[in-house]
């Protein structure tokens, strides 16, 4: 006999659900799941054949009465639902937020005033331009959205890893992504803007240089989601009891430091882990890792806006922590693993416009185009207006309201009166003084399609963000611009983009150039506001932003039969005490015989686990084995790769014919496996000196 499946009773009663919950990550209890351990049919059907299909005779055609086949096939014809237009490619787990200061003096809103009260929340993070199969590590943005479900409704803040965006206003965004998604008469590229659509549209939108400078650095490029910041990009406003508003900023900051890649392993990564991010995610929450970022905000009067050097609610603008400081308010844990990817990641239903009272929105218009675009973006990705009721997105307080009906509608509110006011229902739903209140800002002026003046200066920041990057992260950028721009095949676009560096700095446009093989420099548009020298702004870095830690890292030592089991237990006893894991790779899977004939068991396979995989390298190898690997060239690339991406290499004294052979040259990265305390130190950094000895700089 069949087990009956009861549905839970969310259905039942009211439009109401049960009361708030503090506690940690409690989301997604859901009642279709089946409870017994009979296979059955939608309608409980018990099933006893699900091998094969109903037929005329054994050989003979299948029969269309076979209604437990056509059930299930249907079912399986649907499973997709439309991927999201931008950022479908994302990783979501659940967490809390906990509040450390109060914003009480500033806001209502509960999230940020009651000191130690921890929220549950759900964080996607997403590349905007591939497909939700397409790899994580390519040259992109990063989204960073949370959605927080507070004890006054859910407050979703849906930012970016990079805290400026291409455009000013939201009328441009679907030009911005057909231009940067594969061009639509030949499906190609996936998931890059290295084509000439989009450096078409960039160098004809110069709104966009300043994001265009963080774009082609290693922004793009993060080592970890755990190890990148968040932005809300806009100004938000926080509001008073009385109404009175100050403008917030919101940044998330990771607890790890930030670190990137640099674009040769980046690539590489692609090939060996397609998953790379969502692994490293996945691993880290599921060996009790979890990542963690402190909220910090910037708070600012209609005053001090006015008094900087360019308009706060122009999205493509950045207020310089140097200028207004970052106050740290409360910290992210995220340490679940949602239990279903499509039911939680793919279902999730991020909204800027899902606000809470005390917290409001400012005239940004890029932010004012957002408010719209994602419920509508929600009704035709997840089909229905009861999106809300997905256990993903509901709110976790109580809510109720009129609304009914509509494409699969899961509550069964009772009762004659779906409307209000009324008089009939006197325990029905009602306003509330407590509720959401836009704040009462004057606006006046001339209606029309106008841009404002101080939206004007494209140039200064773009500026300010390359001169405030160190050697190495500037020709890292300088080194991003041309190759993307050599994949563009129109010579003018080229030309039009190294003509707005001009105006971002001279030397950059004359190296780029020189990338590209021009013989002169093409001439600078017109621009419509002189180019300011703002002073440099150090915080925005990311090589002054790492931290020198080994922790959240992975280190790969690679090891054959033979090796040395005094020296890898050493290292692993050090890499485990620096709050880092450790995998051995070897030739070949399953176990080795070490030195003194005890087994160790291998974690992966040397061909299909580069160390482009890891932060660090450590070579453990018998001479005799090192011998042999000189003539494997995944063994060989290992080395030089590590080298060759600035990673600290410990090796023993065995292993020295593998690193002539790959080109390693004696730095401060290269230690004696030995000294596992040096190789620790230095493997918490990357190898900046050594940069200019394996690559161009100037
Ligand atoms: Fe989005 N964006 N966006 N965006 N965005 C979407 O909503 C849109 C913008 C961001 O993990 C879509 O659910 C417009 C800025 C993230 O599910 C869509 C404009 C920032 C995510 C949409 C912007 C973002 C999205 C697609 C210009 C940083 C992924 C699927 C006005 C502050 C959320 C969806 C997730 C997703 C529209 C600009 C961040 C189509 C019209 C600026 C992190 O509604």
């Amino acid at each position: 006999m069949p087990k009956t499946k009861t549905p839970a009773a969310n259905g039942a009663g009211k439009s109401t659900r049960a009361a708030p919950s503090t506690t940690v990550g409690n989301g997604g209890e859901w009642h279709q799941q089946a409870d017994g351990d009979t296979l059955s049919t939608n309608q409980g059907l018990a099933i006893s054949d699900n091998q094969n299909s109903l037929r005329a005779s054994p050989r003979g055609p299948t029969q269309l009465e076979d209604f437990i086949l056509r059930e299930k096939i249907t079912h399986f014809d649907h499973e997709r639902i439309p991927e999201r237009i931008v950022h479908a490619r994302g990783t979501g787990v659940h967490g809390f937020f906990e509040l450390t200061a109060s914003l009480a003096d500033v806001t209502t809103a509960n999230i940020l005033t009651e000191v130690g009260q921890q929220t549950p929340l759900f964080a996607r993070f997403s590349t905007v331009a591939g497909g939700s199969g397409s790899a994580d590590t390519p040259r992109d943005v990063r989204g960073f959205a949370v959605k927080m479900y507070t004890q006054q409704g859910n407050w979703d803040l849906v930012g970016n890893n990079i805290p400026v965006f291409f455009i000013q206003d939201a009328i441009k965004f679907p030009d911005l992504i057909h231009a940067v998604k594969m061009e639509p008469d030949r499906g190609f590229p996936q998931a890059a803007s290295a084509h000439d659509t989009f450096w078409d549209f960039i160098s004809l939108t110069p709104e966009s240089m300043h994001m265009v400078m963080w774009a082609m650095s290693d922004r793009t490029l993060p080592r970890s989601l755990r190890m990148m910041e968040g932005f809300g990009i806009h100004s938000f406003r926080l509001l008073d009891a009385e109404g009175k508003s100050t403008f917030v900023k919101f940044h998330w900051r990771p607890k790890l430091g930030l670190q990137s890649t640099i674009w040769d392993e980046a690539v590489k990564i692609a090939g060996a882990d397609s998953d790379f991010h969502r692994r490293d995610m996945f691993d880290a929450i599921s060996n009790g890792d979890f990542p963690e970022w402190e909220l910090a905000v910037q708070l600012f009067t209609q005053e001090q806006a006015d008094a900087l050097p360019f308009d706060h609610l122009d999205p493509t603008k950045l207020i310089p922590e140097e200028t207004i400081p970052l106050k740290v308010i409360g910290r992210m844990v995220l340490n679940r693993w949602p239990g279903n990817f499509f039911a939680e990641t793919e279902q999730v239903a991020f909204c800027p416009s899902h606000i809470v009272p005390g917290i409001d929105f400012s005239n940004d218009p890029l932010l004012q185009g957002r408010l719209f675009s994602y419920l509508d973006t929600q009704l035709s990705r997840l089909g229905s207006p009861n999106f809300h009721q997905l256990p993903i997105n509901a709110p976790k307080c109580p809510f109720a309201n009129h609304q009914r009906d509509g494409h699969m509608q899961m509550e069964q509110p009772k009762g004659r009166v779906a409307y209000e006011p009324n008089s009939l229902s006197a325990d029905g739903p009602r306003e509330s003084a407590s509720g959401f209140r836009s704040m009462a800002s004057e606006e006046n002026g001339t209606k029309g399609r106008i841009r404002a003046e101080s939206f004007s200066d494209h140039y200064s920041q773009a500026r300010q963000f390359y001169l405030s990057q160190t050697v190495h992260e500037q020709a890292h950028m300088a080194s991003a611009l041309v190759f993307e721009l050599s994949k563009v095949e129109h010579p003018h676009i080229r030309a039009a983009m190294v003509g707005h560096l001009r105006h971002i700095d001279a030397k950059l446009a004359k190296r780029v150039a020189g990338g590209l093989g021009m013989d002169s420099l093409p001439e600078a548009p017109p621009i419509a506001a002189t180019v300011q020298d703002l002073e440099p702004s150090p915080a925005l870095q990311i090589i002054g932003k790492m931290k020198d830690t080994l922790a959240g890292r992975s280190v790969g030592v690679l090891v054959a039969d033979g090796s040395d089991r005094a020296t890898i237990a050493a290292l692993a006893k050090a890499i485990k005490q620096a709050g880092a894991r450790h995998k051995i790779i070897a030739p070949h899977i399953g176990e080795v015989t070490l030195s003194d004939q005890s087994r160790l068991a291998v974690d992966g396979q040397l061909a299909g686990t580069p160390s482009v995989l890891f932060d660090a390298v450590a070579i453990v190898l018998s001479a005799e084995a090192a011998t042999a690997l000189i003539r494997e060239a995944a063994a060989v690339d290992f080395v030089r790769d590590a080298f060759g991406h600035l990673k600290a290499i410990a090796a023993d004294a065995g292993a020295r014919a593998l690193l002539d052979k790959a080109g390693v040259v004696k730095d401060a990265g290269v230690q004696d496996a030995a000294e596992t305390g040096l190789f620790v130190q230095a493997a918490s950094t990357r190898q900046w000196q050594r940069e200019t000895t394996v690559r161009t700089l100037s």
